[in-house]
């Protein structure tokens, strides 16, 4: 299958030619960041950047990089570079431990995001006649907004539906007839769970914003019966967008690399080769609100080039692996949550709604728990225990301890984004029962 292009001249052109416009577009982001005076800048200017003459994207991988805790060390906006009067909105997550990261944006910002959004829906197959049921929170989180941007640019339907309120959003889905769907992929199985099978018009859907894998594609596709594509961005470089699956890019994400120019390293910083998994570096080519060179997002996946033949000559990465962050040592063993719902959501009796419990509370002996509901009170619980417990030891080379819980136990996430990782290191279980 070929999806048509939404922007051939961005995502069709030959890369030799796209390599000059990242490396006109690298120099000129490198002369508004030292322009600021930025604590960004100051980095550059220690190690050796006077002007973006100085610099070649091939040199990228001397230059300094930026992680989340200098955005937080700079709170709210002491990384911007714009004038607070070209300012136009701001967004954020939440983040981990309730510390907000606040990003702002130029109108010019906003222009790229709903550009790279308007590519991200087309090669879902949207069009100009596409009704978009917009399941992402509205608000702070760039999920709403950005589908919602990109979606107008397009000339499709938007439908603001926002998170939660389920009865609601299978009203609207009968009557409004969308195509395209997108939300979280935890929220897309709650909602499937909630249509009970009942036939509708979707025929795709856009998913991200929370780690999800093949296993949950599956159970995605058939409970809704569309196509499941992945999403992928971070508030920090724009939000959703920063690259997306199309209907044929193979099961990878096209990398918006335009605007974003990626690069995959290891524990150390260095580059890894392509099909290599590695930490996803990003440097914004044409931000101007809060442009960040060389960002350090902690999202694990591996690089890739282009489908052959294909309209889209764009790179690509993996679905993401885990994150640096999630990486779960137990015993000595390294261990991904991604892997565990690999293992779980492979077996047919067990539900998507789980809870990964990395047990601290005897630190010399880390275990790693995992709350699993069958689909149905009918299934034998002690032998579905036990079978996990043995694909797990079999896939991860330690033994988890494994607790099925009663269906429907497992809290849902109706808005925001799922948690299926919880860290247990005294007192009360996050979880009744295990
Ligand atoms: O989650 C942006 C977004 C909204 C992406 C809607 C896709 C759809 P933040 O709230 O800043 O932005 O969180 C960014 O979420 O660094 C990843 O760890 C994770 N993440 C985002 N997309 C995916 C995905 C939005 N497709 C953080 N798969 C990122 C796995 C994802 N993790």
């Amino acid at each position: 299958m070929v999806v048509p292009l939404v922007d051939a001249d961005a995502e069709g052109i030959a890369p030799e030619l796209r390599g000059k416009v990242q490396q006109r577009r690298f120099r000129q982001v490198v002369d508004r960041v030292l322009a600021s005076g930025n604590p960004q800048a100051e980095r550059l200017r220690a190690a050796g950047v006077t002007s973006g003459a100085d610099v070649t994207l091939d040199g990228l991988k001397d230059l300094p990089t930026i992680t989340k805790a200098d955005i937080w060390d700079n709170y709210p906006f002491g990384l911007q570079v714009a004038q607070d009067q070209d300012i136009v909105c701001v967004h954020g997550s939440s983040g981990t431990g309730g510390r907000p990261t606040l990003i702002p944006y130029t109108a010019a910002d906003i222009e790229v995001w709903a550009s790279v959004m308007a590519r991200a829906l087309g090669g879902a197959g949207a069009t100009r006649g596409s009704v978009i049921h917009n399941g992402y929170g509205y608000g702070l989180f760039t999920g709403g907004l950005g589908v919602h941007h990109g979606g107008m640019r397009l000339g499709a339907t938007v439908v603001p539906v926002s998170g939660g309120m389920t009865e609601r959003q299978i009203r609207l889905i009968q009557d409004l007839k969308p195509d395209i769907l997108t939300c979280t992929p935890s929220y897309a199985i709650h909602l499937g769970e909630a249509l009970k099978g009942e036939p509708t018009s979707l025929k795709a859907g856009v998913f991200g914003a929370e780690p999800w894998t093949e296993e949950m594609r599956a159970q995605i596709e058939s409970l809704l019966n569309i196509r499941a594509l992945d999403i992928y961005g971070l508030s920090e470089i724009i939000g959703p967008g920063v690259a997306c699956e199309s209907l044929d890019s193979d099961g990878m994400l096209n990398v918006a690399e335009d605007h974003f120019f990626v690069e995959a390293v290891d524990p150390e910083g260095n580059p890894v080769p392509d099909g290599t998994p590695g930490e996803l570096v990003f440097t914004t080519l044409t931000k101007t609100g809060m442009p960040l060179i060389r960002y350090r997002t902690g999202d694990v996946a591996a690089l890739a080039g282009p489908v052959p033949n294909r309209p889209r000559t764009l790179r690509r990465m993996s679905k993401l692996k885990g994150r640096t962050d999630d990486m779960l040592v137990i015993r000595g063993v390294n261990v991904f949550p991604t892997e565990v719902e690999a293992v779980l959501l492979r077996d047919e009796r067990v539900s998507p709604h789980y809870l990964v419990v990395e047990d601290r509370r005897d630190p010399s002996r880390s275990e790693l728990r995992v709350a699993v509901e069958p689909f149905t009170d009918s299934v034998d619980k002690p032998a579905l225990g036990a079978d996990l417990t043995n694909a797990l030891r079999e896939r991860l080379g330690i033994t988890c301890v494994v607790t099925v819980l009663e269906p429907g136990s497992v809290p849902r996430t109706e808005v925001g984004k799922a948690r299926r990782l919880a860290r247990w290191n005294q007192g009360d279980p996050p979880l009744a029962g295990l």
